[in-house]
Order: structure tokens, then C-alpha cells, then sequence
């Protein structure tokens, strides 16, 4: 049945463009701050994309924002005597969410157009490719109102940039700008402000016209990376090869070598 128009989730928007579906995240008068009814669009637009055969996806927030995390007027605060249970958050929807873009097949590319704090920054953490605007900041927001590193945050941190500048920007909550982000290596690239869509949608459009197979396996095997052995990995390897081995686009990627051309790759 039709939805009624008042109905409608309008707080993240999707489009298809050159093969890679844009997904934008829609309240921009709360800096795109997480919301239940964000989630549950967020999580049907990744679903959607992969259903409908996107082979690449990009995320980006509306206005002068990426994600200010979890909208924190959302819900009403424990009375006096009551207790809070944050871990409902993280069960339903932050911990479903980042799993699922890590897991995803597709390369996502994440165009941070302004500030992401809180679990907008472990969001943006979470694609593959992420650039961000010169004037966009990075702040773990968290400790600034009493908790903790969450959505993936605590996790990446370390791993990207080291214990030293984890332990500062998680427990000073400072914001870290786009370009010091970069030369950390917590983002890929640092892009002028009316550089960065133009650059991130030619980004997921190449990455849309790639052997996207071997992109979603190439995704599985850096993914098991970061917690595996040398010998685990080099197995895993083998056996990711072995199915990259069994694409239609390896076969395409082979013959357009030797014949001089540019491989028309589809995907499979
Ligand atoms: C917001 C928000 C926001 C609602 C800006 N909510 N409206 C997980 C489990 C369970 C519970 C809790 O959380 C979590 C994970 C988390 O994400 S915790 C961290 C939550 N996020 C924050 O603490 C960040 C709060 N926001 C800020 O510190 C600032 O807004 C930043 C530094 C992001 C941006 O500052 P400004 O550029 O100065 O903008 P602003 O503060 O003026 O915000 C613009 C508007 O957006 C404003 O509304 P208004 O009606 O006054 O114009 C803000 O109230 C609203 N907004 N963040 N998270």
C-alpha cells in the first residue's frame, strides 16, 4: 500500500546516479543528528541500494553538517531514582548499522561535508573511502556529556591514528579538522568545500564501473585484516582469490589486457 505523504521518511534521501545510489542524510536543522526514523531510512537505503544492484554507494548529510550522532532530545531523561539503558541504542540500531556498512559488498564512499561528532564520526569511520570538506571537523563528542566512545569509535581509533591521538581525542572530546584528520590518516583526503561532492560522486562513479565483485572481497579480506595472524591471512587470501578467480570480471579484466582495450567490467 502507498505510504500517506505525512508518512513519508524523509530524513534520508536516495538517489541513483552514474550506478552508485547517494544517500544523504536529511535533518539538517539538527546537524543530521541521528534520530530512530534516521536509522530505520539509513539502514532500508543500504538495503535498498544492494537490492537494486547499486555497485557502489555514496553518504553525505544536507546542509552545513555530515551527523551530529544521537539526537539527544530524542528521549525524555531517567527521573530521579531511574535508571537508563544506553545499550538499547547500541543493540537496535549504532552496533546493526556499522556492521552492516563494514559487511556490505558495495565500496561506500563517505563525503563528510561538515562537522561529524559523536556517532556521526564512527558513521563516517565506517565507510571505505572517506573525504571530507576543509571546513569539516571530527569531535568525539561523547565525553563532552558524560560517555563514551561508541559506534565503532573506540575501535577505529586506535587502529587508524594510534593510541597517543586516540586517547587525546577521545578524552578531550576537541574537534580534529578535515586536514589534520587526513595527515593522521583517519580520512583518506581533505578536499576544498566545493571540491568535495564533485570529487567523491567521480569517485563512486569509478568505483561503480570496477569489478565491484572483487571490491566487496577486497573489502572482506582488509576488514579480517586488522584482527588477523600473517598465516590466517595469507589463507584467507588464497581462498578470496580463488572466488575472485571465478568472476566473469577477472575473465573481462584479462582479455581487455591483452587485447589493449579499457575492461567493461559488470559487477560479476
Ligand atoms: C542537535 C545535535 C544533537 C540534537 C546539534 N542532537 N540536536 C549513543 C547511545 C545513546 C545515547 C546517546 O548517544 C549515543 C551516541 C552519540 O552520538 S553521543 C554524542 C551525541 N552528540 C553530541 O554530543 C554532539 C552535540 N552537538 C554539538 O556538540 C554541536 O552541535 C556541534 C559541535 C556538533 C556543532 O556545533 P555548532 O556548529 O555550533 O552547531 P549548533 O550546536 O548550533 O547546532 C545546530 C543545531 O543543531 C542546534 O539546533 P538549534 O535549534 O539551536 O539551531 C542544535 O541543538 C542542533 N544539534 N547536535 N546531537
Amino acid at each position: 500500500m502507498p505510504k500517506r505523504p505525512e508518512m513519508q521518511n524523509t530524513t534520508v534521501l536516495y538517489a541513483v546516479r552514474d550506478g552508485y545510489a547517494e544517500i544523504t542524510l536529511n535533518r539538517p536543522e539538527a546537524l543530521n543528528a541521528f534520530t530512530g526514523d534516521m536509522h530505520a531510512g539509513l539502514r532500508d537505503a543500504l538495503e535498498r541500494a544492494l537490492a537494486e544492484d547499486a555497485r557502489a554507494i555514496l553518504i553525505t548529510g544536507a546542509g552545513r553538517g555530515f551527523c551530529a550522532g544521537q539526537d539527544l532530545t530524542e528521549r525524555t531523561l531517567p527521573e530521579p531514582g531511574e535508571k537508563s539503558d544506553l545499550r538499547v541504542f547500541l543493540r537496535e540500531r549504532y552496533n546493526p548499522l556499522i556492521k552492516r556498512m563494514r559487511e556490505l559488498p558495495l565500496p561506500i564512499v563517505v563525503a563528510v561535508n561538515g562537522v561529524a561528532a559523536g556517532a556521526g564520526m564512527g558513521v563516517a569511520l565506517a565507510g571505505d573511502l572517506v573525504l571530507a570538506a576543509r571546513s569539516a571537523k571530527f569531535i568525539q563528542a561523547f565525553i563532552k556529556i558524560g560517555l563514551v566512545p561508541d559506534a565503532g569509535s573506540s575501535y577505529w581509533l586506535p587502529r587508524l591514528v594510534g593510541p597517543v591521538r586516540a586517547r587525546v581525542l577521545a578524552m578531550t572530546g576537541e574537534p580534529l579538522a578535515a586536514e589534520d584528520a587526513a595527515a593522521w590518516g583517519l580520512i583518506w583526503k581533505c578536499l576544498d568545500d566545493e571540491k568535495l561532492m564533485p570529487e567523491a560522486r567521480a569517485l563512486a562513479a569509478r568505483l561503480a564501473a570496477s569489478p565491484t565483485a572483487a571490491q566487496g572481497l577486497t573489502k572482506q579480506l582488509l576488514n579480517a585484516s586488522l584482527d588477523n595472524s600473517l598465516t590466517a591471512q595469507l589463507d584467507l587470501e588464497r581462498d578470496t582469490q580463488f572466488m575472485a578467480g571465478h568472476t566473469t570480471d577477472y575473465i573481462e579484466g584479462i582479455k581487455a589486457f591483452r587485447e589493449k582495450r579499457p575492461p567493461k567490467f559488470e559487477g560479476k
